[in-house]
């Protein structure tokens, strides 16, 4: 049994040690910076735009804006303007950005405007507020120089859309190959995400960036067109701040694609810097997240992807998703990138 007096002993021992131990201790290894993670296949394409900011010494925030932007305009992919529509045919964008000092913009919703990213950088810097949503943020947006671009259909997304008005049925089983039962075009680096299939069809998917610059600033950046087909005026994760993404410069930084319905009612990736803050490692801080999507979803998880990627001030990297599918790619010190598989709670 520890009496109060032993306890006192070995308390006052471990405080003489400490001086001793910490002579002792390992030097910590410098942190790995800069670095850039994001969602998907796709995301090495979008590191390397990422990668030229950051190479020279540029600042984490411009790097995964710039990232998102080069996809956004990848108008035969599924992020931005090119993506699938909501089942009434519009395309409604959705995008959020956040920098190390807890600064963040958010637009949802937002029709006809190719780069939803920079209005969500634009609503950070220059209104009091972080978040605008449909027509509001398409005038703020053009109030701006952002130029209204037709409202047109991508010739993929048309293609899809036809295909699915036949049933209307509205059944997300977002990158789950195996219950697809299709190919996935895995074309590392490609400007494919990896749920476009060889007949030419595709879910949606979210490009989610986080990085660490060369002075051990951290962003985040993600963009979407959401789910396919969804009903008029939903909104997914990806545009909030503390489900999509979560930057905390002192800890670390997370960002989210799949559901973003679990997402929202999970706080997802700001649970997974919570985590982090914890003591969490970022794969740590992952699983755990994803654990606890699957513990408030027993029933339904094996149903749904979620995905999340984080990183933390010592730039390491971690990912982890509910299910099968869930690519990421990372790009340090200048290797050129990899992209990776993430381990899942459902094998
Ligand atoms: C959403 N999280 O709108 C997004 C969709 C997504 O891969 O991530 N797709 O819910």
């Amino acid at each position: 049994m520890t009496t109060r007096r032993s306890f006192l002993r070995w308390s006052t021992l471990a405080v003489s040690l400490s001086p001793v131990r910490s002579l002792f201790a390992l030097p910590k290894a410098a942190a790995v910076k800069p670095i850039v993670v994001s969602t998907w296949d796709s995301g090495l394409a979008v590191n390397a735009v990422a990668w030229k900011v950051l190479k020279p010494g540029g600042y984490a925030l411009d790097a995964v804006e710039e990232s998102a932007k080069s996809i956004e305009k990848e108008i035969s992919c599924c992020v931005g303007l090119g993506g699938n529509p909501d089942r009434e045919g519009h395309v409604t964008l959705d995008a959020c950005i956040m920098n190390e000092k807890y600064d963040c913009g958010s637009v949802a919703g937002l029709e006809r405007i190719l780069h939803p990213i920079s209005v969500a950088r634009k609503v950070m810097e220059t209104t009091p507020h972080v978040m605008l949503i449909g027509e509001g943020a398409q005038q703020f947006a053009v109030a701006n120089g952002f130029k209204l671009e037709e409202d047109k259909l991508s010739a993929d997304a048309e293609k899809s859309y036809k295909e699915w008005l036949k049933k209307s049925e509205y059944k997300p089983l977002m990158n789950i190959e195996q219950q697809q039962g299709k190919t996935p075009k895995r074309a590392a680096g490609g400007p494919f995400a990896p749920n476009q299939f060889e007949d030419g069809s595709f879910n949606h998917d979210t490009m989610g960036t986080v990085a660490m610059d060369a002075k051990g600033r951290l962003s985040g950046s993600c963009t979407t067109s959401g789910m396919a087909f969804k009903m008029r005026g939903r909104i997914g994760d990806s545009p909030i701040i503390g489900a999509g993404l979560y930057v905390d410069g002192e800890v670390g930084a997370a960002t989210s694609s799949g559901q973003g319905e679990e997402v929202i009612r999970l706080g997802g990736t700001h649970l997974v810097v919570e985590f982090m803050r914890n003591g969490a490692t970022p794969m740590e801080a992952c699983k755990k997240a994803v654990e606890r999507l699957v513990k408030i979803n027993p029933k339904k998880a094996k149903d749904f992807q979620v995905g999340f990627i984080a990183i933390n001030l010592q730039g390491e990297v971690g990912a982890y998703s509910v299910n099968k599918g869930f690519s990421y790619a990372v790009t340090k010190a200048d290797d050129g990138g990899k992209v990776f598989m993430a381990e899942s709670y459902y094998k």
